[in-house]
Formats: C-alpha cells, sequence, structure tokens
C-alpha cells in the first residue's frame, strides 16, 4: 500500500521514459500548435497503454486501476493533456468492456487497446454538466434500432477519436431512463462542432457532438435500457483517480524543474538555493504531493477490492490530488520568476493544463457533494 511493488515501480519507469523520450520534447509545441498527437498513442498503445485495465482476451493488460493510476502520473510529467486522453480513452474502453456484449467486446477492444481505434466519453451536455442525470439527447426506438438526436458539449477527442460512448435518454426523466450506446464516427447524422479555443489541454480536441437521426443496432447498447447513468458513473470513479495522477504528474515535473531552476539561477549574489523561503516553497511542494499520492493510492486500491468506500475516495483523492497539483504547479511558475510566464519554460503551460482538471470529470464542487452525501446520509 505505502511502497509500489517492483512490478509497479518498473511500468512508472517504462512510461517515464516514454514521456521523457516521446512526449516531453515536443509538449511546448504541441500545445502551441493545438496538435493531437495519434501517432504517439499509437506508441502508447504498443506499450499496452491503450486498455490498461481491459481483459486480456482481446488484447488488454489486465491490470489495477493502482498500476494505471502510477502509470497515468508517470506519462503526465510529459504533458498531462496527453496523459489525461489517455485516460479518456481507457475510461470509454472499460465500459465497454464491463458492460458491452461479447459482440461489442470482440468488435472494439482489440483496436483500442492498441490505440489504433481511440475512444471518447459523451455524458456533459449544454444543459446538464454538473447535474448530468439531466441528460435530453434521445434515443428513441425504431424497430430493433435507435435513433439518436441531441447534442453532447465539450468531448474531449471529438472528430479524431473513431468510437463513442454516448449517454442519452431512452424514457422518462430521471437518472434511471439514461441508456449508453457506441456509436462509431462515420454513422450517418454524427457530426462534430469546431474545435474550441481553450486556456489549455491545447494537445487535444474538445468538440460538440451534434446527433441528428443518428441510427444503430439496438446491439450497441451497453448493459440494458436504464443502465446508462450507472454505466457512466462508474467508469467516472476510476476516471477520477486518473485525472488526479495526470494532476500529480505535472506538478512533479514543475517541481523537477524547479530544483533545477534553482540550482542555476543567481540572485543577490546566490543560487535560488540557497535561499530558505524557496527551499520552504519546494519542501511544501513535496509533502503536498506525496500526502495526495498516498490519498490517491489509497483510493485506487479501493476501486480494484470494490471497497463500498470507493465512491466517497474516488472523490476526495480527485478534489486533494487535482487541487493539490494546480497548487504545486503554480508555485513553481512563481518560482521561476517572469520566466515562469513565458511558453519556452513549459511551467505556464502545465498551469493552465491543471487549471481544468478542478472543473472536469465533476468539479472539485461536486466532488464536495459526494463526500458531504456519505458523510451526511440523508
Ligand atoms: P456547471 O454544472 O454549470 O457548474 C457551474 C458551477 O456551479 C461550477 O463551479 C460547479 O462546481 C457549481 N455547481 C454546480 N452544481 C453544484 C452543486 N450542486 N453544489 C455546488 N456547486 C455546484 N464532458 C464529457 O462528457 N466528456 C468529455 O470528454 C469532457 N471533456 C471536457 C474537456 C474540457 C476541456 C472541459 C472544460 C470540460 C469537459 N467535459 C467533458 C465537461 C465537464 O465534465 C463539465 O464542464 C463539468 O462536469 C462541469 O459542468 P458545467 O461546465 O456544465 O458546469
Ligand atoms: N459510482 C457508481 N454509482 C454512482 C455514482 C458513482 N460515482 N454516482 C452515482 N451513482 C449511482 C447512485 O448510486 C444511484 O444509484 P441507485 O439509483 O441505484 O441508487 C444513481 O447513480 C443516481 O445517483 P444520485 O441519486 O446520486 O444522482 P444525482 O442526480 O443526485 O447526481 C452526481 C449525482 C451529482 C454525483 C452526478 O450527477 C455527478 O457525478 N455529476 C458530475 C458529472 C461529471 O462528473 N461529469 C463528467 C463528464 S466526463 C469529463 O468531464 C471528461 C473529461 C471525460
Amino acid at each position: 500500500m505505502f511502497e509500489p511493488t517492483a512490478d509497479q515501480r518498473a511500468l512508472s519507469e517504462v512510461a517515464r521514459q516514454f514521456a521523457d523520450d516521446v512526449i516531453a520534447p515536443h509538449a511546448v509545441e504541441w500545445d502551441r500548435t493545438k496538435h493531437f498527437p495519434v501517432d504517439v498513442f499509437a506508441q502508447a498503445g504498443e506499450l499496452g497503454m491503450g486498455g490498461m485495465y481491459i481483459r486480456e482476451d482481446v488484447g488488454g493488460s489486465g491490470l489495477s486501476r493502482l498500476d494505471a493510476a502510477i502509470i497515468i502520473e508517470a506519462l503526465a510529467t510529459g504533458c498531462p493533456s496527453i496523459a489525461s486522453y489517455v485516460s479518456i480513452h481507457n475510461m470509454t474502453a472499460w465500459m465497454i468492456d464491463a458492460h458491452g456484449s461479447p459482440e461489442l467486446r470482440r468488435k472494439y477492444l482489440p483496436r483500442m487497446c492498441t490505440m489504433a481505434s481511440l475512444g471518447s466519453y459523451c455524458l456533459t451536455e449544454p444543459g446538464a454538466g454538473s447535474d448530468a442525470a439531466a441528460v435530453s439527447s434521445t434515443a428513441k426506438v425504431d424497430g430493433d434500432h435507435y435513433v439518436l438526436n441531441g447534442v453532447k458539449q465539450f468531448i474531449s477527442g471529438a472528430g479524431a477519436s473513431d468510437i463513442y460512448v454516448i449517454m442519452v435518454r431512452t424514457g422518462g426523466p430521471g437518472a434511471k431512463n439514461l441508456s449508453a450506446f457506441v456509436v462509431e464516427k462515420d454513422t450517418q447524422g454524427l457530426s462534430f462542432g469546431p474545435n474550441e479555443s481553450k486556456m489549455g489541454w491545447n494537445a487535444q480536441p474538445t468538440r460538440q457532438v451534434i446527433m441528428q437521426d443518428v441510427r444503430i443496432p439496438a446491439s450497441q447498447m451497453l448493459g440494458s435500457p436504464g443502465d446508462g447513468f450507472r454505466i457512466a458513473m462508474s467508469g467516472l470513479n476510476g476516471g477520477r483517480i486518473n485525472i488526479g495522477a495526470s494532476s500529480l504528474g505535472g506538478a512533479q515535473s514543475a517541481l523537477e524543474k524547479s530544483l533545477t531552476y534553482m540550482a542555476e539561477r543567481s540572485v543577490f549574489g546566490e543560487t535560488l538555493n540557497q535561499i530558505q523561503a524557496l527551499q520552504f516553497y519546494v519542501a511544501d511542494m513535496a509533502t503536498k504531493l506525496e500526502a495526495a499520492r498516498l490519498l490517491l493510492w489509497r483510493a485506487a486500491s479501493a476501486l480494484d477490492a470494490k471497497d463500498a468506500a470507493a465512491v466517497q475516495l474516488c472523490a476526495m483523492a480527485k478534489k486533494f490530488a487535482t487541487d493539490t497539483g494546480f497548487e504545486v504547479a503554480n508555485t513553481a511558475l512563481q518560482i521561476h520568476g517572469g520566466y515562469g510566464y513565458l511558453a519556452e519554460y513549459g511551467i505556464e503551460k502545465i498551469v493552465r493544463d491543471l487549471r481544468v482538471h478542478q472543473i472536469l470529470e465533476g468539479t472539485n464542487e461536486i466532488m464536495q457533494v459526494i463526500i458531504s452525501r456519505s458523510l451526511i446520509k440523508k
């Protein structure tokens, strides 16, 4: 629990090497040019990162949530936006693995595990963000098909991804009347909005997913009619751990850059690392990261163990790790002085990327709602 196993250390080293060699050297450029590096995802897929906790019979790696959190943290030292997209892809694939029919699993997962096919998770709508059960997109039965209509907002990877898991309403109001469907990119009636102009996460596109009479076989449904909200939420438990891990990786890299910079930069005749105020900054940064990491590992272990407390632990870990990651990265920017504000140092990009982790996969206020509900039983 407190110490990764030798296997977990090896996974972390492979992911860190990949981040150092393949991602980090290009991260600032990809942010500037809004480049979504599909070829890099294919390389990550070859290393088993496309189906981290997918069963092995369809090409998955069969790892635990704790293993995955360790991998995502290491990957995010290269670029949190890339690592977070890898997490969203894995969440989408896991929903098909856990809730799809044997046919859907065989049809989609082998290519998703190698990241030859990329996945997107489509829950949010213009009128349904935090209140996810307010989804108004619909799927109406038409013989042995369903016809989907509506708009999904803020969909990561949209337009580039091949596979869309979409939650829509198949009955009356409320959480119990949503269903989840797998929709392929080229399905007639499916289209995408323009790539949103964003503060961060520029190495992945964010677009609307628009459904206009999208007709798909009923066999594309995950689980049964009415299971959609539960499926969506169970995907998010692991997603929230990974978003927290991605924040830790970004912040860890900002801390490492700060230590290097402090050894090089001189002020008032001494290097920055001789100044006690800044020494205390890095001491606090490392301490907070370690505390957040332990809570994250605790939550991941609870999810692996199917512990009844896993939902609130995942919410605690998401909030604590994403708040901590942002705070640490922002302090790293301060340590760099004016240079931290320049794009070429790569610090301001980490701050921008980590800011959105406090908003997506459930805002940190919604994490407080989940935690407080578990404390104050209704
Ligand atoms: P709102 O729900 O309108 O919230 C506004 C404010 O009110 C927030 O501060 C919120 O915390 C607060 N609030 C709301 N309800 C409560 C409450 N009960 N108690 C206390 N405070 C409350 N969604 C997907 O489905 N798939 C994706 O791939 C995806 N990717 C994203 C990528 C980016 C870059 C962004 C920005 C968002 C993405 N999202 C995605 C959507 C994201 O999950 C939502 O933005 C988020 O859940 C918040 O919803 P909202 O933006 O509608 O805010
Ligand atoms: N895990 C498993 N089940 C869950 C769950 C979870 N995390 N959260 C809720 N459920 C179940 C819950 O147990 C209940 O089941 P049952 O009817 O059997 O009792 C059912 O779902 C309905 O739950 P609630 O009554 O709690 O539903 P409510 O409408 O009150 O809202 C809330 C729950 C606020 C927690 C949920 O709407 C939420 O998580 N909102 C945030 C939305 C979000 O995270 N969006 C992220 C989009 S993806 C993204 O941003 C990406 C970047 C990919």
